[in-house]
């Protein structure tokens, strides 16, 4: 059985805006040998493995212990996180509530995935070729993977295969824009809490969803031409109506955006949407001593 050819790219057959990342390719995916595929797109804007483990593991920190242990737990598996005074201070300057940098070590002190965080759900909005789905598979319950890209949703799918998880996860496409496709996805807390009452038999066959991870297009490598990255300039949506279109699920939100996000945009943002004493936590990932990106951390991850 044939795999599609333009999905099994090389170095020669790469882009050439794509060229430079042949040489990550392991450290986008470890399995890279076993199957793994992508298109051009996917090959510059997949989340690297050991970026998305250290994501996957925080968040499962978090509902194992609360935030506050979860910062310890993910220390005591070798995970660099420390306080970043500087970084803390111009956040502090923009009102966010916290700014922390990750360094991302991959599977150290994470090696047994003692069992996957059950009962919670989350919608991977954006999942492109599946670097985040996988690792939110590998320990929690259940992963939607949404991509309006068929080829997308075709990588994810076999790549999820090819880590051995496609069992936690549901491939859907459909675009996030569109409003039947969103309405399709509704809050975990308001679905356990309409079933205590419930004594109507009304059918609601929506998907109930604990947590909202995106990883946006950020349009392209082009972002690091300015020194702050405005955020009305995410894909598919400006920040702002982005995060409307989230909040109406869930609060509980985690944003991977450019390393050079302009952050006093996303505490006005913050406030706007959520209040004027609401803030979101702003986690730097570093991946061997490189800046790769930020998280952005919402509702009971604040
Ligand atoms: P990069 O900044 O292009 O590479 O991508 P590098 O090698 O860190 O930077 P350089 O300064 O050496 O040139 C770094 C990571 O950012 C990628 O592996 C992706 O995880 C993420 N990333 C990059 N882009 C362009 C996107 C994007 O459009 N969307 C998302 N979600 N992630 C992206």
């Amino acid at each position: 059985m044939g795999q599609p050819k333009h999905l099994q790219l090389t170095y020669h057959t790469l882009s050439n805006k794509s060229k430079k990342y042949w040489k990550q390719r392991y450290s986008l995916f470890s399995k890279f040998d076993e199957g793994i595929l992508m298109n051009q797109e996917l090959w510059f804007s997949v989340t690297g493995e050991r970026v998305a483990i250290f994501i996957a593991k925080l968040l499962r920190a978090y509902y194992q212990d609360g935030f506050q242990d979860s910062v310890a737990a993910v220390d005591q598996d070798q995970v660099d996180l420390e306080y970043d005074p500087a970084a803390a201070a111009a956040a502090a300057a923009g009102g966010t509530e916290q700014t922390q940098q990750g360094e991302c070590d991959g599977e150290q002190g994470d090696n047994n995935i003692q069992q996957n965080i059950a009962g919670i759900t989350i919608l991977d909005v954006f999942c492109g070729g599946g670097g985040n789905t996988i690792q939110f598979a590998r320990r929690f319950d259940r992963v939607f993977a949404l991509d309006f890209n068929s080829e997308n949703i075709y990588c994810t799918k076999n790549n999820c295969g090819v880590y051995g998880v496609a069992d936690h996860v549901e491939c859907v496409e459909g675009d996030w824009t569109d409003e039947g496709v969103r309405s399709w996805f509704k809050s975990a807390a308001t679905a356990a809490g309409a079933g205590q009452e419930d004594d109507d038999d009304i059918e609601d066959d929506r998907a109930p969803v604990d947590v909202i991870f995106a990883s946006p297009p950020w349009g392209g490598p082009g972002y690091k031409n300015t020194d702050v990255f405005d955020l009305d300039y995410l894909l598919p949506l400006p920040l702002k109506e982005l995060l409307e279109t989230f909040f109406i699920i869930t609060n509980d939100v985690c944003l991977f955006l450019p390393r050079n996000s302009d952050v006093k945009q996303l505490s006005d943002v913050t406030k706007e949407l959520l209040g004027p004493e609401a803030r979101c936590r702003v986690v730097y990932a570093y991946d061997n001593g490189f800046l790769k990106g930020m998280f952005v951390l919402f509702g009971r991850f604040v």
